[in-house]
């Protein structure tokens, strides 16, 4: 923290009031960071519901307390994506966190018009060791409009140790990255995992940019477009880090097919075999 690879993200509730000065920021910096933009207590009592899943899957070590979240020996994650109904029967505080009027108004706010959120989400727990390499969004979502946002919200307090998410600031202008890397689609392309790079690192000394992140607090949400690459942190912890990612654009643009509905197809081709590397296709790509 505080090298040339890692610096901190900035909050943008000083100006959480001027929409104006939001969508500057979203523009400029690619990202914004609010905190308490949830319900603090609604986002906890979601977490329970999660850490109880958990629990009943035998995930959790037995010996600790529930709430805290503690890993069980077989180190294993929750990855529960699913669609608006599968989500309702398991999780319903979580959705009434991230489906909030408040947070419906405040897209509507943004983008200027009537707002609409995917139905499918990414709730999950990452075990210990486990991050996310540097993607942008766009590979897995973008067959509909560009101007579509990701929110990311950790349930519960979330420190760096924890694996908190980091934006590649500047990444939103790779041009050439953009050009090859941001006009794949997963299920056309079948490339693995989707993530342009596991070495953050390589990034920067490469392209520039700065990686940057925070610790979060239970209530804390960020917000970002298509084109900002990103990653977590690793978890070096013996506590779960719980987050999910959910999707918001206005009504009136084209979606992604494969996230809205009752039963939304989801990914329907990338993981069959054989799949090129992501290595490979940047030898290609020339990145
Ligand atoms: O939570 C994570 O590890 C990754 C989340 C993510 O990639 C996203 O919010 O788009």
């Amino acid at each position: 923290m505080g090298s040339k690879y890692l610096t901190s993200l900035r909050s943008s509730n000083d100006i959480f009031e001027d929409t104006d000065a939001l969508r500057a920021r979203l523009q400029e910096e690619g990202y914004l960071l609010i905190r308490g933009f949830h319900n603090r207590d609604q986002v906890l009592s979601a977490r329970m519901e999660f850490l109880r899943k958990l629990q009943v899957m035998g995930r959790l070590d037995p010996q600790a307390a529930i709430e805290d979240g503690i890993i069980g020996s077989e180190n294993k994650n929750g990855m529960w994506g699913g669609s608006t109904e599968q989500l309702l029967a398991e999780f319903p505080q979580f959705l009434e966190v991230v489906n909030s009027p408040s947070v419906m108004s405040f897209f509507e706010r943004l983008l200027g018009g009537s707002a609409l959120t995917y139905d499918f989400k990414w709730p999950r727990a990452i075990a210990h060791g486990g991050n996310t390499g540097a993607h942008y969004d766009v590979v897995y979502m973008g067959r509909g409009t560009k101007n579509l946002y990701t929110m990311w919200t950790p349930f519960g307090d979330t420190s760096l140790e924890m694996g908190t998410l980091a934006m590649c600031l500047g990444s939103q202008h790779f041009t050439k990255i953009k050009q090859t890397y941001g006009e794949m689609d997963v299920d056309r392309d079948n490339i693995a995992t989707g993530w342009f790079s596991e070495d953050p690192l390589e990034i920067v000394d490469r392209y520039g940019g700065q990686w940057a992140t925070t610790d979060f607090e239970a209530g804390d949400a960020i917000i970002f477009g298509m084109y900002m690459m990103h990653s977590s942190l690793n978890n070096s912890t013996n506590r779960y880090r719980i987050s999910s990612d959910t999707r918001y654009q206005l009504a009136s643009e084209p979606v992604d097919e494969r996230w809205v509905g009752r039963k939304p197809k989801g990914h329907y081709a990338w993981g069959r075999t054989p799949q090129k590397s992501v290595v490979e296709a940047r030898k290609e790509w020339g990145v």
